[in-house]
């Protein structure tokens, strides 16, 4: 077992932070006991055209939340105009290519004129405010420029992660109604290329409401071409003019729609609204980065999920900050990549996912070695619990025992950050994501939904509204309901356990749903077996996670074939395949075991523990198996897994 040692916030660091721990907590408890005021100062720092006149109204039990009612602002009006009287100037993006000889600089003014142009562009094609804009594109300015234009006019978007499929960014485009992509030729990305713009005509073979597609010109490769709806970016912008009135929008009006899985059915579409969404993300990143004025920032997630959106643009714009926005990988054109990158940019501040931390671990420290980093000053982890072995690669090897640690916890549907330290007051202790941020309730609670006291485990729920709150999953308000505010009413449910120390630091397990967590990406388990029972030559299958060194976790498949199929590895590839064209490449299963029956109990549910249980190879402790209609199966299952 590897020993915690907590590490005291240092003198150096306290001394420049924004907030130290007596700070902290005052500002917690008013953020609690004096909402009406803590969020009155906090809301000043945005630009409002017009104020709010009540804070909040909200009720759990009909999974409404409505924050800084009657207010009036633009998004874009507070990470782009407001700052041009002070830092026309300065660079608000850098832009590193996947190609290590190509980046870009783009100041607050540039940005400003390159997102008035699309905007106007976008209103010459028709789309309006309410509109729905999906956005499938690899990681260049374009895409946040995409996501600004919409915001400026009031569509709302829908980012699509570029590693999905043709069919699934194609349910995607259906569900939200989407009238208008925005994408390029390809992506680029280790020097593969990435055929997006192929992909979106596939999807858009069944989509007859799109009547734009703007193409990027990313890479010149060959593409096909479809007159009468493509338009070349580029084109579009070119004599559109330079200055486009940012729409004021409600308070509560949308901004934009994400989805992502859960444990049921297809993926939901997280809907965000305006004013409480970046008062969050804008907020978090100042307390939670520490950031000050001329900092450069670099968040590694891509725009496709929400930390891009929280944190590659919306936050660190709404504070006027430089953030720079990567195309490539950890690994190209070696695994020194990351660590070049600092030192080219002279990065600050570094925010990345513990299974890239894990990954670069393998090769040793030579990679990290060879390079500076003297420019860091803080890391942030996010996307799935960091193991401490991991967090304390991370503080010794790459921060050079010099940094502090922020391990962020939050969820798409939390909007911005929830639980982590602040630097400059949080001692912090590996593994740990530490403290609520202010105006967050969480509460860990037992099986009978009781609120657990003191030190303890359960699952982790919050127990009253915060502003950058899920509003809807759209289309599907029920939905809503029943996935986050029913299994324990009044309480919103995260889908994670934790325990709680006698510090009151909290330690995040995972999920205790069927959501699994695979290199940081969520993939629903359900979603995996919609994809393998659409093959003919499958009768069933179940899947579940298992531990994994390097992604956390592995996607582990037993499949059931139909009667008189002979398993194969052909079909087995077959089946990884289809996973790949339904989902993306990303959710293909790691292990697949052919089963020739799945454990079940007299009713014929599949018995997932047991089944998880085998995965995991924990086979001494299989639980309760009493209830189990052939306790026959369960013993071939673990044959077969023996026998791997
Ligand atoms: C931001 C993001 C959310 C799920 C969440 C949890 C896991 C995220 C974590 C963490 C432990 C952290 N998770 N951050 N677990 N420690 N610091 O990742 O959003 O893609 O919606 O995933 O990720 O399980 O419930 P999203």
């Amino acid at each position: 077992m590897f020993a915690i040692e907590r590490h005291p916030v240092s003198d150096s660091v306290r001394a420049q932070a924004l907030v130290n721990n007596e700070q902290y907590q005052q500002l917690y408890q008013r953020s609690i006991n004096d909402p009406d005021g803590f969020w009155r100062e906090q809301a000043a720092s945005l630009d409002w055209f017009a104020p709010w006149h009540t804070l909040t109204e909200s009720n759990f039990q009909e999974g409404q939340a409505a924050w800084f009612i009657g207010g009036k602002l633009n998004v874009t009006h507070n990470c782009i105009d407001r700052h041009l009287a002070t830092r026309a100037d300065q660079v608000a993006i850098i832009w590193e290519g996947d190609d290590p000889h190509e980046s870009a600089h783009i100041t607050y003014r540039q940005l400003h004129d390159k997102v008035c142009r699309l905007a106007n562009a976008l209103k010459a094609r028709g789309v309006e405010k309410g509109h729905r804009v999906c956005i499938y594109m690899p990681m260049v300015p374009e895409a946040a420029y995409a996501m600004l234009a919409c915001a400026r006019i009031g569509a709302i978007h829908s980012v699509v992660f570029g590693g999905f499929s043709p069919d699934a960014l194609r349910d995607r485009i259906l569900d939200a109604d989407c009238t208008c992509v925005i994408t390029a030729d390809e992506g680029l990305r280790g020097a593969k290329r990435i055929p997006l713009k192929n992909n979106v005509d596939q999807a858009l073979k069944d989509c007859p409401n799109v009547h734009t597609t703007l193409v990027v010109q990313r890479t010149e490769g060959d593409i096909a071409w479809h007159a009468e709806r493509d338009i070349w970016y580029h084109d579009a912008v070119r004599a559109m003019p330079s200055n486009c009135p940012a729409e004021p929008m409600d308070s509560e009006d949308p901004l934009f729609i994400l989805y992502t899985s859960g444990s049921t059915g297809t993926p939901k579409g997280v809907l965000h609204t305006t004013g409480g969404y970046l008062l969050g993300a804008s907020l978090t990143f100042k307390y939670v980065f520490d950031y000050k004025d001329g900092e450069i920032y670099w968040c590694t997630a891509d725009v496709g999920w929400i930390t891009g959106h929280s944190y590659i643009v919306y936050g660190p714009l709404a504070n006027g900050a430089t953030t720079l926005m990567f195309e490539g990988v950890p690994n190209y054109p070696d695994t020194s990549r990351f660590w070049q990158v600092i030192d080219k940019h002279q990065v600050n501040i570094f925010y990345t996912a513990p299974t890239a931390i894990r990954a670069l671990m393998r090769d040793g420290e030579a990679p990290v070695k060879k390079t500076s980093r003297a420019s860091l000053r803080l890391l942030g982890s996010v996307g799935e619990p960091i193991n401490p072995e991991a967090w304390e690669w991370y503080y010794h090897v790459v921060g050079d025992t010099r940094c502090p640690i922020v391990d962020t916890w939050w969820q798409t549907e939390t909007g911005a950050i929830m639980i982590s330290p602040l630097p400059g007051a949080t001692d912090l202790k590996p593994g740990s994501a530490t403290r609520p941020f202010f105006g967050v309730q969480p509460v860990l609670l037992d099986e009978q939904g009781q609120e657990i006291d003191g030190a303890g485990s359960g699952v982790l729920a919050i127990k009253a509204s915060w502003p950058s709150q899920i509003r809807s999953v759209y289309g599907d308000h029920q939905r809503l309901i029943d996935t986050y505010f029913s299994a324990y009413p009044g309480y919103y449910f995260t889908g994670d356990g934790a325990r709680r120390d006698e510090d009151g630091y909290y330690w995040i397990t995972g999920r205790v749903d069927d959501v699994l967590n695979v290199s940081g990406h969520r993939i629903g388990t359900a979603e995996v077996e919609s994809a393998l029972v659409l093959h003919d030559a499958v009768a069933e299958a179940a899947v579940v996670g298992y531990p994994h060194d390097v992604k956390g976790q592995g996607i582990y498949a037993y499949v059931t074939p139909m009667a008189g199929i002979e398993p194969s590895a052909a079909l087995e590839d077959e089946l990884r395949q289809l996973v790949s064209k339904e989902i993306g490449s990303f959710a293909k299963p790691d292990l697949l075991q052919w089963a020739p029956a799945l454990p079940k109990t007299r009713s014929g549910k599949i018995m997932r523990r047991i089944l998880r249980k085998i995965a995991c190879n924990e086979l001494d402790n299989l639980g309760d198996t009493s209830t189990l209609a052939d306790e026959g199966v369960v013993n071939s299952l673990i044959d077969a897994r023996h026998n791997r």
